[in-house]
């Protein structure tokens, strides 16, 4: 029986990464007189790495920009992510970044229902509560019972750390919530702690391999903006709604 949805948020909820994230680190980027720029294509490719900070290390890694002399490599990227993260939530408070179709519809239905809910992310805890303070208002973060976010598990996406460390604080098992994602990392990571995964595709991960998920769908649809169904089964007028992810969880 589904008793929770478990949320991812990058590429989800919302389109954060083109927008969002790498206009930030270009932002911490300059800021920090460093002549690195990642364009939409470049940004693409280092997404394959989730985390902020473990993405500009594998930046470093792989293209060997000009780096300055520091003492710690480690508590540099640290200050150069956290500098991304302010500027980050600035462009989430000016409005910016709006919830994907059907994700504001789906959560209200979930909380009439009295389903739980939880976020599971690898981004940073601040940009989840401020992209749902921003699009959600101000008492949305507690809608969910467990926004469990960043460095909180070791491992990010595509280790499932972070979906065994919700089912474990929420004291569910696996086949009691389904997760809704955007990316290979992301249904990898769900699935390899047996979490079910319905997929909702954008521009960065259309190409991606979603074996092993529930659905897969354009996104999580409206009334009138429905979903087109890529995989799996569809949903009655291309809604995705709490019938239709209970009766996937059924079959
Ligand atoms: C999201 C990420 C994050 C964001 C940036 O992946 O990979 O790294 O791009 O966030 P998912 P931070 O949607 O699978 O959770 O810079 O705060 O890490
Ligand atoms: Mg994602």
């Amino acid at each position: 029986m589904l008793k929770a949805i478990l949320f991812d948020v990058d590429g989800t909820m919302a389109d954060t990464e083109r927008d969002g994230h790498r206009v930030a680190f270009n932002l911490a980027f300059r800021e920090a007189g460093l002549d690195w720029h990642w364009d939409v294509p470049t940004y693409g490719e280092l997404l394959a790495v989730t985390g902020g900070k473990e993405r500009i290390r594998f930046f470093i890694d792989k293209y060997a920009p000009q780096v300055p002399e520091v003492a710690d490599l480690t508590d540099w990227i640290a200050g150069l992510h956290k500098a991304k993260t302010a500027h980050y939530l600035d462009l989430l408070r000016q409005g910016e970044i709006p919830l994907r179709p059907g994700v504001e519809r789906l959560i209200a239905q979930a909380r009439r229902a009295g389903m739980r809910l939880a976020i599971t992310t690898t981004t940073t805890p601040e940009n989840v509560t401020g992209l749902l303070k921003a699009t959600l208002g101000d008492d949305s973060p507690e809608w969910f019972e467990l926004i469990a976010a960043g460095d909180i598990v070791p491992a990010k996406k595509p280790a499932p750390d972070i979906y065994h460390y919700t089912l474990e604080q929420m004291n569910l098992s696996a086949d009691e919530t389904i997760a809704l994602e955007d990316s290979a990392n992301g249904v990898r990571s769900a699935l390899a702690a047996d979490v079910p995964v319905v997929v909702t595709i954008n521009d960065y991960t259309a190409g991606d391999d979603f074996g092993g998920a529930l659905a897969v769908h354009t996104h999580l649809g409206e009334a009138d903006n429905p979903a087109e169904t890529l995989a799996g089964p569809a949903p009655d007028n291309g809604v995705v709604d709490l019938d239709y992810l209970a009766d996937l969880l059924a079959r």
